[in-house]
């Protein structure tokens, strides 16, 4: 099968892992919408018509199985109107605050997502629908998805900086008793070991990347698309270039750096 992941930058290299470790024989070509990052701090409106003509002209050309939406400040924005104007499945990636919910003791979980995706009325439906017994405390980091974007490219991540953010979770009113955060961001997997060892020890970091590519590998399955051997090489579209292609492929193996023509 051929999937389409989607990001704004390199974030959704992490569900393209996950992807490569639940569906290996599949055909995987990443669009990352360089040219718009960061997309926590757009306007919704813009950025969500700015998404669905990319995807639509991505799809076109492209002509994928499923999309996978490797970006929650885009799937907590755009999956309905996407699912609504391009014919084919599209899988999203939101904050875990499911799982989160599920398995705190002390019923205060944490959100670290993008300034954008903690605001959004997906959210408060996450929060109502599956942690309604559960205070979310949630805190929208500014910068953290452009650090991982250098963490990604080998800089190490600014202590002080990840300090400043784990500190807007566990600091706030109730923060201290906070035992799982759910990650609601893709880009922050690549410091998520930052994060963790700057956090409260026992407390539980989830990334919600292996779901999501259980969740492709079922949409995959019941349109009978499971098996299936690449035929062609993969590719990466930057709508922009701003990336080292040697230091990308070291992290894709497979995937081949291209300019877009979308
Ligand atoms: N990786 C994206 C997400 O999961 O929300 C967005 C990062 C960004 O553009 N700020």
């Amino acid at each position: 099968p051929r999937i389409l992941a989607f990001d704004s930058g390199i974030g959704g290299l992490s569900i393209v892992a996950a992807l490569r470790r639940h569906l290996p024989h599949a055909h995987i070509d990443y669009l990352a919408d360089t040219a718009f990052f960061p997309y926590g701090g757009q306007d919704d409106d813009i950025l969500k018509r700015h998404i669905v003509s990319l995807l639509e002209n991505a799809i076109l050309r492209l002509a994928p199985d499923v999309v996978v939406i490797a970006c929650n400040t885009a799937s907590t924005l755009a999956l309905a109107a996407l699912r609504e104007i391009c014919g084919v499945p599209f899988v999203g990636c939101v904050p875990p605050i499911r799982w989160a919910a599920r398995i705190t003791r002390s019923k205060v979980i944490g959100l670290l997502a993008t300034p954008a995706t903690v605001r959004r009325a997906y959210i408060t439906d996450l929060r109502n629908h599956y942690a309604p017994d559960c205070t979310v405390i949630a805190y929208g980091a500014r910068d953290l998805a452009a650090l991982a974007e250098s963490a990604f490219r080998g800089v190490p991540p600014d202590a002080t900086c990840i300090r400043q953010d784990v500190a807007g979770l566990f600091e706030q009113p109730s923060g201290s008793r906070i035992d799982a955060v759910a990650l609601g961001c893709t880009h922050y997997t690549f410091v998520a070991d930052a994060l963790r060892a700057a956090s409260p020890p026992d407390v539980a970091w989830l990334d919600p990347a292996d779901a999501v590519a259980r969740q492709t590998r079922h949409v995959l399955e019941t349109t009978g698309l499971s098996t299936g051997v690449r035929s062609e090489p993969e590719h990466i579209w930057f709508t922009a270039p701003p990336y080292n292609p040697a230091r990308l492929e070291n992290g894709l193996k497979k995937l081949r750096y291209d300019q877009p023509e979308l």
